[in-house]
């Protein structure tokens, strides 16, 4: 941008988003310890340094009173952050309601149990009415008409079928096509998305994107997200990484590991998971004392009742394998509710020989990736559920199942543990090679690249 003084400043990226890249926690009335959460999104754009890089969001703490707001604005303004302050009705209605409850489970083709469906359709209204007002308040922090907007979707895009059974159908629609560039994982969500706008906007799809009534042209497309694989990479030389690594093979050494990470939602399908291993155990007595699955879950939305209810029943699948399989020395599954560091996680992607990901539906699915970077040395096997949006990606590498196929899982785990070398490294190069290419640093780059084009295409617009 040349400025009035003549010289060339950075142009200006905003990145809006629910949560700030940093959570804050009142200490007094007027300090904040403010605490940094790398994500992927935040390593994303880490990458991208021709920007100056502003973030909006919630700090993820109520404050009602001026000097909170006051201080709480200045301590952020030194990260480069701008809090919207919501308070704990918008939130439980807007976040917990509207975006957990109602859009989550849909845009996973999950349905609900009946008498929950009925309850939030009485609860519907209010709780849209929060969302609009808590996209108002993000707006409102930079209004700006001559900005350009893109407009990224983290989840899966479902089908028109499935879009189409939701009350504020046409008002989501139309509020996204408001954006200059619309951007998916996937080529099928972009698809799903452009179709949701033909069916029931009857607006046009091009190749390019959606045209409105006057003309106005949306670009749909498809940018599919990565990692940052050095960061992984690197993190396997370092010395305290080692020791895990000599921890964990002293630990599990003498059987085959085999590891699940996820937060623990139910798109990420941790029961059929469970149970397709216990399958595999009774089918396969051989292997009984000679694997272990290891599964990191990390709780999440843990106020909605529905993730309390799926804890419950994980805990109670894996005492009862482990209560018919275990031993006194051993146990066929290790559970853990919580999150592990950095370098704990990249320790244990590295001695894993199968990695079990099983989404009933997901996004991308980034953990594929990340076990994929730790494998240079192990070459294990990943086994991916087609419903992940990483199946269209790590497809050819990975062996591919549908997580709802118990039988079908089982023996995938199977066809993993006996393996020969010779295909685990092909299948492990092929893999590797498109994780290290298609990185998140590449992911935002051609996004916001995409989005300048747009400025382009709109300036021509508006001197011809
Ligand atoms: P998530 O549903 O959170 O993301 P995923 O893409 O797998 O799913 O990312 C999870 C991240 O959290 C990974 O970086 C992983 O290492 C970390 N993580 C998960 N469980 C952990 C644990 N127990 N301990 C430590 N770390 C853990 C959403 C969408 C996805 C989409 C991403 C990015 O649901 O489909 O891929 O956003 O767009």
């Amino acid at each position: 941008c040349e400025r009035s003084d003549g010289r060339v400043s950075k142009q200006r990226l905003l990145v809006v988003a629910n949560r700030l890249p940093v959570s804050a926690i009142r200490l007094g009335e007027d300090s904040w310890q403010l605490d940094i959460s790398i994500g992927g999104l935040v390593s994303a754009l880490l990458g991208i340094k021709q920007y100056e890089t502003i973030w909006i969001g919630w700090a993820g703490v109520s404050v009602h009173d001026d000097i909170g707001q006051r201080t709480l604005t200045t301590a952020l303004a030194d990260k480069r952050c701008i809090p919207v302050f919501l308070d704990e009705e918008i939130v439980q209605q807007y976040y917990n309601g509207y975006c957990n409850n109602i859009l989550w489970p849909l845009f996973h083709y999950l349905g609900s149990p009946q008498e929950d469906r009925l309850a939030t359709t009485r609860t519907f209204q209010s709780q849209f009415d929060a969302y609009k007002e808590a996209n108002k308040m993000f707006a409102n922090v930079e209004r700006n008409k001559k900005m350009k907007v893109g407009w990224f979707l983290h989840t899966p895009f479902p089908s028109s079928e499935i879009h189409r059974t939701l009350p504020s159908r046409s008002e989501l629609l139309k509020s996204v096509l408001t954006a200059d560039l619309v951007g998916f994982h996937t080529y099928d969500y972009a698809r799903h998305f452009v179709s949701a706008c033909t069916r029931i906007l009857g607006l046009e799809g091009t190749p390019e994107g959606v045209e409105d009534e006057q003309g106005k042209l949306t670009r749909v497309a498809a940018f599919p997200i990565g990692i940052d694989s050095n960061r992984f990479i690197q993190a396997l030389e370092l010395p305290q990484v080692q020791d895990h690594m000599k921890e964990l093979v002293a630990r599990f050494g003498g059987r085959k590991l085999m590891l699940g990470v996820d937060r623990l939602d139910m798109i990420k399908g941790i029961p059929q998971k469970i149970l397709a291993f216990e399958k595999f155990l009774e089918e396969n007595p051989k292997w009984r004392d000679k694997v272990v699955l290891v599964q990191i879950a990390v709780p999440t939305r843990t106020d909605v009742p529905e993730y309390q209810k799926l804890t419950s029943q994980v805990h109670e699948i894996v005492g009862r394998i482990n209560g018919k399989y275990g031993t006194f020395t051993a146990v066929p599954i290790h559970h853990l509710d919580r999150s592990l560091d950095f370098h704990e996680l990249c320790a244990l992607y590295a001695v894993t020989d199968v990695a079990l990901v099983t989404s009933l539906r997901d996004g991308m699915n980034l953990v594929s990736y990340e076990f994929v970077a730790c494998q240079a040395s192990k070459k294990g096997v990943l086994i991916l559920s087609e419903f992940a949006g990483a199946a269209q990606s790590l497809g050819s590498g990975a062996i591919l199942v549908n997580p709802w196929n118990v039988t079908e899982v089982a023996s995938s785990i199977g066809k993993a543990l006996d393996m020969p070398a010779e295909e685990r490294e092909k299948r492990h190069h092929q893999n590797f090679t498109h994780v290290t290419t298609h990185t998140s640093k590449e992911w935002a780059a051609t996004f916001i690249s995409e989005l300048n084009d747009t400025i382009v295409e709109a300036h021509l617009r508006t001197t011809h």
